[in-house]
């Protein structure tokens, strides 16, 4: 290993009922875990695996693609195993707009406009902004980066008295949330927020640099003010690679 990395502990237990390649497989994930192995480091060879761990190159090679689909890894076709990024942490406990997430991560958060112009609402929109079908209502769609990296497509319906005011702002890297304060007096107080994980579609996969058959989670966002009137209506898609979504429970 051509690293500083602590070596990588534990052994096979041959009279487990648990298949080699997933112990390795598991040996291996604990290890990056528990000593928070950097980002782009590059773990050891197959062949220094195999000797290591007294198992079959194909063994080694299982545990490796596992840990690859896992989204762990990443493969460089001749150089070897490297550990990938860690995915964002984003808390699903209180109610922040995606620029403070990322400001508070210490990243740089981004809007690229695909679209921004008045429709009439759709059935589903209609209902979540509780309007009547038709109503003009104001569409923002955005590509969300994290340090100039496409991370989530966000397509935002609004209604408020004036909202077509927001025709003439420029969304570009703003925050939605910051123009709707300084600008309309509007503060998202609390919000409904469903999750559902699924494969991305083809135009998702394009804006979002995708491929074909990747993991996304779909997300569905109505957002009301302090005295309950809805303010936006928002689905997303976020990439299934780049988020892990955090939440706390407790006993009521
Ligand atoms: C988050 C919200 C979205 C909101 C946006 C405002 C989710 C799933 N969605 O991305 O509903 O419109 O923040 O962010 O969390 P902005 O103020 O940075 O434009």
């Amino acid at each position: 290993m051509h690293t500083d990395a602590p070596e990588i502990t534990g052994e096979i237990n041959r009279s487990s009922p648990m298949p080699y390649y997933y112990q390795l497989q598991e040996l291996l994930q604990t290890w990056m875990e528990e000593n928070q192995i950097p980002p782009h480091t590059q773990i050891p060879s197959e062949l220094e695996l195999g000797e290591r761990f007294e198992v079959s190159r194909t063994v080694v090679r299982q545990a490796l693609l596992e840990l690859e689909r896992g989204g762990l890894i990443y493969r460089l076709k001749g150089r070897g195993s490297f550990v990938t990024q860690p995915k964002l942490r984003q808390q699903i406990t209180e109610l922040t707009s995606f620029t403070q997430d990322a400001r508070e991560r210490n990243t740089r958060p981004g809007a690229k406009v695909l679209w921004q112009e008045m429709q009439p609402a759709g059935e589903t929109v209609a209902q979540h902004l509780q309007i009547a079908p038709q109503t003009p209502v104001f569409c923002l769609e955005r590509i969300r980066t994290i340090n100039g990296e496409p991370v989530a497509l966000e397509t935002a319906y609004l209604n408020f008295e004036g909202v077509e005011n927001l025709l003439t702002e420029h969304f570009e890297d703003q925050s939605l949330y910051e123009i709707l304060a300084v600008r309309q007096g509007i503060i998202p107080f609390q919000a409904k927020q469903e999750h559902e994980a699924a494969i991305v579609r083809s135009r998702e996969a394009e804006v979002l640099q995708l491929q074909t058959g990747a993991p996304v989670m779909l997300i569905a966002r109505t957002t009301y003010t302090a005295d309950a009137r809805p303010v936006e209506f928002v689905k997303s898609v976020y990439r299934g690679d780049k988020y892990r979504f955090v939440t706390r429970l407790k006993q009521t």
